[in-house]
């Protein structure tokens, strides 16, 4: 036996053989072991003999094993560390990282305009209930105004905000009776057909101020300055009277369009003007609901469509790019 397994031990080239050589001889059902066992059965003067030689092979084998072993070892590490080079002067794969979306980017520039205006960033619920995002508006139930928005009812008192203004009523009453100069960025809801330019989901960029002396003129003014910073030194810009059950004066605030210049085109449905905010002086009622009082206080507000002003800026004819997850598109934005 001693021989045999020693001529095999020498024939294992690899730790598998080496192994199954272990399991073979000295493994539970291995052949050294099964003598070893064997030897009770032996008649009582031959026992210690047998004994002492299968002890002997025993220890011998495990010897030679673990001398084996090493040779093996050494020869596999050095065929390892010459077939397994890694080559490190190969460039790397350039990891997939994401970028900002377009909208996120138009509203940063949002930010930085109006901040250096003096608005803070204010932010209001998404889930509003029916009376900020229209009774505190000055649009008790029933008012015929409501069908201005389509809405998205949770229950019967709960609404996904239609627009951004409810937040002018969350800032008054959080503000009062300090002054307020706030911008409420975030999503608005609408169940409506979704269109070229309408989607079910969008944004808005309400804004609002109020203090002891604001004038018509200085929402003239804030609306002008933001429109020469985000599109141009060059920018007209006009103000349409308009209602909203919120402000009185009401306007719309139209900008010369940026693709033609102002001679017509698809953008503009031929007009030479784009919308791109409804605004006015804030309403009395509004103005009490929110806790100041309309003799002493006046403000303006007004609320912008990001993915409007994003369509212009970046000659986008659809909305529903922006929201359609299409990574070609995407790309074309940030750093993507
Ligand atoms: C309002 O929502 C008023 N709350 C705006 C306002 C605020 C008036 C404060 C006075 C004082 P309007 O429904 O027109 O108004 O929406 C304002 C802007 O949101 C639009 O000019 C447009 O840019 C954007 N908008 C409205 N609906 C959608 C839509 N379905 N998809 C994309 N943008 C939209």
């Amino acid at each position: 036996m001693e021989q045999a397994a020693l001529s095999s031990l020498a024939a294992a080239t690899n730790s598998e053989e080496l192994e199954a050589w272990h399991q073979d001889y000295l493994g539970r059902k291995g052949k050294v072991t099964v003598f070893m066992r064997s030897i009770g059965s032996l008649p009582a003067e031959e026992r210690p003999q047998a004994g002492q030689a299968g002890n002997q092979l025993r220890l011998l084998l495990e010897e030679r094993h673990t001398a084996r072993q090493t040779e093996i070892r050494e020869v596999e590490l050095a065929r390892a560390l010459v077939e397994e080079t890694i080559d490190v002067t190969l460039p790397g794969r350039r990891p997939w990282t994401g970028g900002l979306h377009p909208i996120t980017l138009t509203l940063r520039r949002m930010y930085a305009i109006f901040a250096e205006m003096g608005f803070q960033v204010y932010r209001s619920r998404e889930v509003e209930s029916d009376l900020y995002n229209f009774e505190l508006l000055n649009m008790p139930p029933e008012h015929p105004a409501r069908d201005m928005w389509d809405t998205f009812y949770v229950s019967d008192s709960v609404v996904l905000r239609t627009h951004t203004s409810p937040g002018q009523m969350r800032a008054m009453r959080d503000y009062c009776p300090e002054p307020v100069r706030v911008i409420v960025p975030g999503k608005c809801y609408r169940y409506e057909q979704v269109t070229a330019r309408s989607e079910f989901m969008f944004h808005q960029v309400e804004g609002l101020a109020i203090g002891t002396d604001i004038t018509l003129a200085d929402l003239k003014g804030v609306m002008a300055t933001f429109a020469r910073r985000m599109f141009g030194p060059e920018r007209q810009m006009r103000f349409r009277a308009s209602y909203f059950p919120f402000t009185e004066p009401s306007v719309e605030v139209d900008m010369d369009c940026i693709i033609c210049g102002g001679e017509g085109c698809r953008v503009c449905k031929h007009t030479g003007w784009v919308e791109i905010a409804g605004a006015g002086m804030v309403h009395p009622t509004v103005l009490r609901n929110g806790g100041y009082d309309p003799e002493q206080f006046s403000g303006f507000a007004f609320g912008m469509g990001p993915e409007r002003i994003a369509m212009i800026l970046n000659d986008v004819d659809d909305i529903r790019y922006f929201y359609g997850n299409d990574l070609r598109f995407l790309r074309q934005f940030g750093n993507l």
